[in-house]
């Protein structure tokens, strides 16, 4: 496919932008070639500056759950924009989403919205440092959860990628009080529990991990997190930016039936617009400035634009419970096709696939953490990558990330990626 005005495009931005992009994953570092600039995009479609379309997996990462453009959100967004784009001041909207927020997740009695996931995990961790009166924090090797200092410790997605799992410019200090377990393995938790718990101020955790490709928790680890975090008090900090209304309305803790003493929520709420929030039980999150001593604010927290883009998403959602089993059954066929052509080929290929989130891993053993994750074969997944790219198929541009599928992408869509996955030699 012609890419001539991404190539433009790219080496002029690279000029004036660190990169050419303003995240890294975007700059296909990890599939070796020039990333494609998107001029335009509708519901599964994703169209480049040259005129390519695909069929779009990537859903912006996330938030792309009605697919992009949905005509109600687009109508809602281009209404509020007549009344203004941001007051500073507290709006109705801001009210009528923490509501739409809390009644989906009845463990978040307070939400405050911010304006990413970054901001909602460094937000949350200092609340529970508040609330706590402890330092050390618990994250896991392979969860990402957004680029504040504290946080960039092992962390996945991107950081995974561009061989900067501890990023640059973190002093040690700002990292000492991040201790790392290993996802699954709840011996590791224990131990650090044992030696810190009466300092660990939260444990946080990707309740189903989607930044080292889509790792499932193993059955009963989730529990353990909320059994040892009670036993310590500790809180715990679900991070459901991804699977927040992804896995279902209610997230991964209505899935799994655990309550978290508060959780990040981010990409999905804000319906493409930059918004996010952190919340949960009245009593920790009353110690958010201006109720409590725990300082946080925000120039456009909560703006009029995001809120309404956000609360016309969660309406729609709501509206169409039917949509969660739809994706979730394409997804499971999307699943199937890879796992059929990895036998018929003898191909390494393990899929992990849960709702409507999946991951190809190119490795012969079963994905269950960490280091089962990071055994796949990068340059095996830049191929297929590219390969499917070329067939129209726009995935992730990196083994570490999930595959999104969305309530547009139609059953034409899902048979034609199941062909071009059958297919490949
Ligand atoms: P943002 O600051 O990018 O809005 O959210 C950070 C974040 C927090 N928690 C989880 C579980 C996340 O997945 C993320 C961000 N996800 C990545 C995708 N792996 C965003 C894509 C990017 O970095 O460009």
């Amino acid at each position: 496919m012609k890419i001539e005005k991404s190539e433009k495009l790219f080496a002029q931005s690279k000029q004036v932008i660190p990169g050419g992009v303003n995240s890294p994953v975007r700059a296909f570092q990890a599939v070796g070639r020039t990333p494609l600039f998107i001029k335009s995009a509708a519901g599964s479609h994703i169209t480049d500056v040259d005129g390519n379309t695909y069929i779009d997996y990537v859903c912006s990462w996330g938030p792309g759950i009605l697919g992009h453009a949905h005509p109600q959100v687009i109508e809602a967004v281009q209404r509020a924009c007549a009344d203004g784009l941001t007051f500073g001041a507290p709006t109705e909207k801001e009210y009528i989403l923490a509501e739409m927020i809390r009644e989906a997740m009845p463990s978040m009695d307070k939400v405050r919205l911010v304006n990413s996931g970054t901001e909602a995990t460094m937000s949350a961790i200092r609340t529970a440092r508040g609330y706590t009166g402890r330092d050390d924090i618990i994250k896991f090797k392979g969860n990402y959860h957004g680029h504040s200092d504290g946080l960039l410790v092992k962390a996945g997605s991107a950081a995974l990628t561009t061989s900067v799992p501890d990023s640059g410019g973190v002093p040690a200090a700002y990292t000492q009080n991040t201790l790392v377990a290993l996802y699954n393995n709840e011996d590791s938790v224990r131990e650090l529990m044992e030696k810190y718990g009466d300092q660990v101020a939260a444990i946080i955790v990707e309740p189903v991990a989607a930044n080292m490709g889509v790792v499932l928790p193993k059955p009963g680890f989730l529990q353990f997190l909320r059994e040892i975090t009670q036993e310590y008090g500790s809180v715990l900090i679900f991070d459901e930016v991804i699977t927040g209304f992804r896995l279902g309305f209610g997230g991964a803790q209505e899935m799994f039936g655990i309550k978290p003493d508060m959780t990040t929520l981010g990409k999905i709420i804000g319906g493409g617009m930059p918004l996010a929030a952190y919340g949960g039980k009245r009593e920790i999150m009353d110690k958010v400035s201006p109720t409590g001593p725990v300082y946080q604010a925000g120039t456009l927290s909560g703006n009029p634009i995001a809120t309404t883009a956000g609360i016309e998403t969660l309406k729609i959602l709501k509206a169409h419970p039917e949509y969660y089993t739809q994706i979730a059954q394409s997804a499971e066929k999307i699943a199937a096709a890879f796992r059929d052509w990895a036998d018929k080929k003898h191909k390494k290929l393990q899929v992990n696939q849960i709702g409507s989130l999946l991951c190809a891993f190119h490795t012969d053993m079963p994905v269950v953490d960490y280091d089962s994750a990071t055994s796949s074969d990068t340059k095996a997944y830049a191929e297929y990558f590219w390969y499917m790219l070329e067939k129209g198929i726009y995935t992730a541009p990196a083994q570490y990330e999930a595959m999104f599928v969305s309530a547009a992408h139609t059953k034409q869509d899902i048979e034609e990626t199941c062909k071009i996955i059958l297919e490949r030699q």
